[in-house]
């Protein structure tokens, strides 16, 4: 596949070829063993011991001092994960997310989850996989967050109309242990890129080809990325961030919603392009987000 390294910018343009797709095995991860979070890369030879999450958070408080989850405060969201917009949190559930966040990175589940994003061999970027990847990956990351905090559903960034970064993470730049060594999360914000507005949204939710969409989208993504700079931009690092999460969650809504005004419209993906790798889903799993278990509210 032939890229241009050097050029500033892009357009994702789903209809060239190139994106041909092989499973050659990822590297081992040694320091994890969930195989249904981290799929492949689970180790073959898990050390004698890993603590689950649930085990690790096994601290109990007294009971004056216990507060009880509020997993259903109003919202009808049948049992689902209601992911909302991160403007309308309360600070409990800010602090929430940020505590089970940490907490994953704590017990060394989050560094190995990036890692599997710095890993080209998924071809999960500037092809028509973009959209049904991220959508498994951030399935996986909301499940590791329910084993810390059931409570817990990752919200959205929705920046075409917030155009600005989301004051209560400013302060939160977690020290991640990722393949290559610690990263700490830094952001050059707004420095190198301009925020999509929502006219830039609706002029790519038009479309009614998915891969005219799709890549339109993603577009739109990568800009995003770039405005937040810093670890954001960078393919290795970007999941270390938890804004990473929130705007993945609003381009996934998009995504949602276009389907419901486009039905049938789906990524053109046969054969090993459709296994969205390192995990078992297939492309056609990944249709349905209430079938997958979340809903935007
Ligand atoms: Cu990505």
């Amino acid at each position: 596949m032939e890229r241009d390294k050097c050029s500033p910018h892009e357009n994702p343009d789903y209809e060239k070829d190139g994106h041909e797709h092989d499973h050659s095995a990822p590297p081992e991860n040694l320091r994890y063993t969930d195989q249904r979070i981290f799929g492949d890369y689970a180790s073959k030879n898990p050390p004698p011991y890993v603590p689950h999450p649930y085990e690790h958070a096994c601290f109990k408080p007294r009971k004056e001092d216990y507060k009880p989850p509020v997993p259903c405060d109003g919202d009808d969201t049948n049992g689902q994960c209601g992911r909302r917009n991160q403007r309308s949190l309360t600070a409990d559930q800010r602090d929430r997310l940020l505590n089970a966040f940490t907490q994953l990175n704590n017990i060394a589940a989050l560094g190995p989850l990036v890692d599997i994003h710095a890993n080209a061999a998924h071809q999960m970027h500037s092809n028509p996989r973009f959209l049904p990847w991220h959508r498994i990956y951030l399935l996986r990351m909301e499940e590791m967050l329910r084993m810390i905090d059931p409570t817990v559903c990752i919200p959205y960034w929705k920046s075409s109309e917030d155009q600005s970064f989301p004051p209560w993470l400013l302060g939160f730049t977690p020290t991640v242990t990722l393949m290559t060594g610690p990263h700490t999360v830094t952001r050059n914000i707004g420095a190198l890129a301009i925020l999509p507005d929502t006219s830039d949204v609706d002029t790519v939710m038009a479309n009614n080809t998915f891969n005219v969409f799709g890549g339109g989208l993603e577009g739109i993504h990568n800009s995003g990325h770039v405005w937040v700079g810093g670890s954001m931009q960078s393919i290795q690092t970007a999941p270390a961030d938890p804004i990473f999460w929130m705007h993945h969650a609003e381009i996934d809504r998009l995504w949602a919603e276009w389907q419901s005004a486009n039905p049938g419209e789906n990524p053109n993906l046969a054969g090993a392009a459709a296994t969205m790798d390192p995990w078992t889903e297939n492309e056609t799993d990944t249709r349905d987000i209430a079938a997958l278990g979340y809903t935007y509210i």
